[in-house]
């Protein structure tokens, strides 16, 4: 049997540590596993922290991006192995939302709508956000997010406030 393939994107922030180069060493770690394609980045944009308490200037900024791929893994054995790559990065637990030296979502599988206690796709918070919009907006300037709209929209609506980040001056 064929199995099936499903295009997925997935979406990158880390605020704490060498923020770059953690997420491209993750990167580079998904774009060699097994039941990932085609994966595809983004540039990576310097970002505002957003906290329980709303956007907060004073706590360490965030880089963020997103990458496509094509996947045959299923939605929560892509979640596992994306919970593999955060653990194996350092990444603790703590404070909703708080500092993270890696954090990877799942935002949208395919047309699929998932819901569980694990998981929740589309991601319920990517259509407000500007530093996934943003990015994705880099990679594909037509892109559309299943349930909301055209990408480029959205980021109108919410503004963007996400800076380029580029990787050589920073190395
Ligand atoms: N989970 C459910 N659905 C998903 C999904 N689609 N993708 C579950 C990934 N995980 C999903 O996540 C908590 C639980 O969500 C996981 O166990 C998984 O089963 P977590 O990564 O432990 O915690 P979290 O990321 O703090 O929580 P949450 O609610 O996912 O946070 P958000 O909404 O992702 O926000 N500010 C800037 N500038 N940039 C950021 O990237 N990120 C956050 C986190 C807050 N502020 C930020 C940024
Ligand atoms: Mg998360």
């Amino acid at each position: 049997m064929i199995a099936q393939v499903f295009p997925v994107l997935l979406a990158f922030g880390a605020n704490l540590g060498d923020r770059g180069e953690t997420i491209r060493a993750a990167q580079a770690e998904l774009a060699e596993a097994a039941g990932l394609e085609h994966f595809t980045p983004s540039p990576l944009r310097e970002t505002v922290a957003l906290t329980m308490e709303g956007p907060d200037p004073d706590a360490p900024r965030y880089l963020n991006g997103v990458a496509t791929a094509e996947t045959t893994l299923r939605p929560h054995e892509l979640l596992d192995l994306l919970q593999s790559v955060e653990a194996a990065h350092g990444r603790e637990r703590s404070v909703r939302w708080g500092d993270r030296t890696l954090d990877i979502d799942l935002i949208l599988y395919g047309g699929r709508v998932i819901k569980d206690e694990r998981l929740t796709v589309p991601h319920p918070r990517a259509h407000e956000r500007d530093f996934v919009l943003a990015p994705w907006l880099d990679l594909d300037p037509q892109a559309v997010l299943m349930g909301h709209g055209r990408v480029s929209e959205l980021l109108a609506r919410v503004g963007d406030t996400t800076r380029p980040f580029t990787e050589d001056s920073h190395a």
